[in-house]
């Protein structure tokens, strides 16, 4: 074993690290690279670029001096350990969404235990390997709340190249990895970048239901239904038809990527779905208590939003199903929910779905609601309804709704547990349906 003494006799650094990259799956690591902490002067220009285009989504570091430049984060550094840790990109046994029991899901990144928590786990049995044969280590860890770029530091270490979707992908992993870097004082010799494998392909560019992916590698988060999801205020209609049945997250743009057929990494315990968590009835989900919302999604990556977001990409899926056994708890929602954002979503919703129920709370909502926002979504709604518009072209065309099981790799519009990206006019009726996932 490679042993930190005062002086290192020759080819310590060399030894060290190819230990630590066999030691990298044993500590529960997936790839593990090596990148110098050079400014990331390329990175530096995006980030401008990204922020003067009004792409962000404002969840990112504010401060590009200290994204960009390592040596802002850390007393000289000398070098930057990338890790990827995978997770599973498939349910076992999804049940199953169906009219009167629609179902919502949670995307792939939010399945099983918050990664925040796993990442800091493995970088902490990592730190921990590399101080006993090196006391004097001197590290800083960080995982998506840090300030660097966690894709940006990935590329440069080798774990993957930059893909069109903007993901970092890994050539055995895919796109389905959490990333996150060590700064240290250790002399590693970097690794190599390894080269584009995207070639002419842009199925994750065509397949993006908003058109976030304003080119390749680069996202307009403004647009992205992830972002969207994670929101609290209301949507606008065009955005709320996008969203589907997502309650977090988008993986529409990984689901088609070639790269990520057949790639399902389950060995991680902490990642392993609970089925009805990930996929849940949506209704429930309208008046789960804070307590309950605790105990289910507590420790989940989707949390740090909270209740909100989730409760009201339930009543915009619901609406986006045009699921009419659910109205009357749609309606309490419109009639009681305290938070004005729900209760316009719940409007939305309703004029979605339609029918003489729907149209009289709407009609008593334009009267009673004291919100501003709240009331005009209920105006706008009923005068949808009233000018028969439900079902018609204003509100014919819905969001693909992504199942979580089957075959990945593939467009969306071939796989037999989804519905094509984009759906057409509505059948008459209004309602979609999702086919039975494969078994
Ligand atoms: C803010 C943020 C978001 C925002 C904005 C995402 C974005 N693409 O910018 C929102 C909320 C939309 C989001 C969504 C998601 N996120 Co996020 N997010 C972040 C966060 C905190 C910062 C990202 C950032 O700075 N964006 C600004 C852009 C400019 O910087 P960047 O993406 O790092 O830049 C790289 C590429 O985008 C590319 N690039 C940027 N601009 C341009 C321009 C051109 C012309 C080209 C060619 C390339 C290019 O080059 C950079 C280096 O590779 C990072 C964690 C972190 N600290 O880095 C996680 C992170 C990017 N997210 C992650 C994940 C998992 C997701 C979701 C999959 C979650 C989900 N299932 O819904 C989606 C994916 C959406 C998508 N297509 O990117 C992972 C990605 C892992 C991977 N394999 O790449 C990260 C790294 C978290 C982690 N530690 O694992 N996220
Ligand atoms: S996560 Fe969804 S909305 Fe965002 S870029 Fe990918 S496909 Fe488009
Ligand atoms: S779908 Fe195609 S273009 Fe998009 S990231 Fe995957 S390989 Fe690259």
């Amino acid at each position: 074993m490679a042993q930190r003494r005062n002086k290192p006799e020759a080819g310590f650094w060399e030894r060290l690290k190819a230990e630590m990259k066999e030691a990298a799956y044993d500590l529960g690591i997936d790839d593990i690279g090596v990148a110098s902490p050079e400014p990331f002067t390329a990175l530096k220009g995006r980030l401008i670029r990204h922020r003067e285009l009004g792409y962000e989504s404002g969840f990112e570091p504010k401060d590009i001096e200290r994204r960009s430049d390592p040596s802002l984060l850390f007393d000289e550094p000398l070098s930057i350990i990338a890790i990827a840790v995978a997770y599973p990109s498939k349910l076992q046994d999804p049940p199953k969404s169906e009219p009167g029991a629609r179902r919502g899901i949670l995307s792939r990144s939010s399945w099983g235990e918050d990664y925040h928590t796993v990442l800091r786990d493995r970088l902490a049995r990592l730190e921990a390997w590399l101080r006993e044969r090196v006391p004097e280590l001197r590290a800083e860890s960080m995982v998506d709340t840090g300030e660097l770029s966690d894709r940006a530091v990935a590329e440069r270490a080798g774990i993957g190249w930059s893909g069109k979707n903007s993901f970092i992908l890994n050539r055995k992993h895919g796109t389905y990895i959490f990333l996150a870097e060590m700064i240290t004082n250790l002399p590693l010799e970097p690794d190599e970048p390894v080269e584009d494998g995207c070639g002419s392909c842009t199925k994750c560019i065509d397949a993006c239901p908003t058109g976030a992916l304003v080119g390749p590698g680069q996202l307009n988060a403004q647009r992205c239904v992830s972002y969207l999801t994670q929101t609290k205020e209301m949507v606008s209609d065009e955005l709320m038809r996008k969203i589907g049945n997502r309650l977090y997250g988008c993986d529409t743009c990984q689901i088609v990527c070639p790269v990520n057929r057949g790639v399902n990494v389950t060995r991680h315990p902490e990642f392993r779905p609970d089925p009805e968590l990930v996929k849940p009835l949506l209704e429930p989900l309208l008046e789960m208590s804070n307590r309950e919302y605790k105990e289910r999604y507590g420790r989940n990556a989707s949390s740090w939003r909270g209740k909100k977001p989730i409760q009201r990409n339930a009543v915009i899926a619901l609406g986006n199903f045009k699921e009419k056994s659910a109205v009357p708890a749609l309606i309490r929602v419109l009639r009681d929910d305290p938070r004005p954002v729900l209760r316009g979503t719940a409007a939305w919703s309703l004029g979605r779905i339609g029918g003489p129920e729907a149209e009289a709370a709407l009609a008593e909502a334009a009267e009673r609601e004291t919100d501003e926002e709240a009331r005009s979504w209920a105006e706008r709604s009923l005068a949808s309804l009233r000018e028969g518009a439900a079902d018609g072209a204003a509100l014919s065309q819905a969001e693909a709704i992504p199942e979580a099981s089957g075959e990945t790799g593939r467009p969306a519009a071939q796989r037999p547990d989804e519905a094509p990206a984009e759906l057409g006019p509505m059948p008459a009726g209004g309602a979609f349906e999702i086919a039975p996932p494969p078994r």
